[in-house]
């Protein structure tokens, strides 16, 4: 079968933010090249949130043409991220909607972007060898400080890559499949949560992940469903 993503992989010492170099060149690059950036100057989380990309994590952008700019591709990234882990010994769990967690802390986030019929950008960082700063450290880990060595930056890159694009296609064919383990990984499912939502803040209990993405919530009784977004979701 004829790879897809990692297909071209552009590699740059520096860069304001992998996800914006990857939409300028997207036009121009086949379907699954990767943008990979030792440090950025400006990463991005949702919602303009920054994010810590000091040399050591690794910090991509895969350039997908899906039909449309479906948000279920970041359970494409947080599987991908999860599997690749769990290669080097580390058991991880996916936060919906975005986040990769361990031990209660996280160790990557995604981020997708893009512009229906022409391009998605699927933004990845994944904190490896890189230092965690301070005012993160209660909420973040990086695979160095739960393995105690330093870790191989392009073997992890290439099992992402290997990852990514298996999970891919079973995004394209199955995406039943695909929500199907993201639902077993999925470690918010039963436990009370926060969601904040614009300046709602919605209580409840985190049911179920629903195959268009969403997350069913009981709330007092009430099932409601949250669309993915721009939301955020805390524990209890
Ligand atoms: C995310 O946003 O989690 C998506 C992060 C996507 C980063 C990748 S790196 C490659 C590509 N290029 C980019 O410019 N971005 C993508 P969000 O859910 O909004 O979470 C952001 C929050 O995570 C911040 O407000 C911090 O609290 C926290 N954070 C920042 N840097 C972190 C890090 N390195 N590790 C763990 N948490 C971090």
């Amino acid at each position: 079968m004829k790879r897809i993503v990692g297909v071209k992989v552009i590699q740059l010492d520096e860069v304001g933010s992998t996800n914006e170099y990857a939409k300028a060149i997207a036009h121009e690059v086949p379907e699954g090249t990767v943008v990979v950036a030792k440090r950025q100057t400006a990463g991005r989380g949702r919602k303009g949130r920054s994010w810590a990309s000091p040399e050591g994590g690794l910090w991509m952008s895969v350039i997908l043409k899906p039909p449309r700019v479906d948000p279920r591709l970041a359970f494409v990234g947080a599987l991908a991220v999860v599997d690749t882990l769990a290669d080097f010994g580390i058991s991880a769990g996916i936060k919906w909607p975005n986040d990769v967690w361990v031990g209660g802390r996280k160790i990557s986030g995604i981020l997708v972007e893009g512009k229906a019929g022409e391009y998605s950008i699927l933004g990845i960082g994944l904190n490896v060898n890189n230092p965690i700063p301070n005012e993160l450290r209660k909420n973040a880990i990086s695979m160095i400080e739960f393995i105690g060595s330093k870790l191989p930056l392009e073997s992890v890159m290439n099992r992402l890559l290997m990852h990514l694009d298996g999970w891919y296609r079973v995004f394209l064919e199955r995406p039943d499949l695909l929500m199907a383990k993201v639902r077993e990984k999925t470690f918010i499912l039963g436990k009370p949560v926060i969601v904040i939502e614009g300046d709602e803040r919605i209580s409840g209990i985190a049911l179920d992940v629903l195959d268009d993405g969403s997350l069913l919530m009981d709330i007092g009784g009430q099932l409601r469903r949250i669309t993915y977004g721009d939301v955020s979701l805390r524990l209890f």
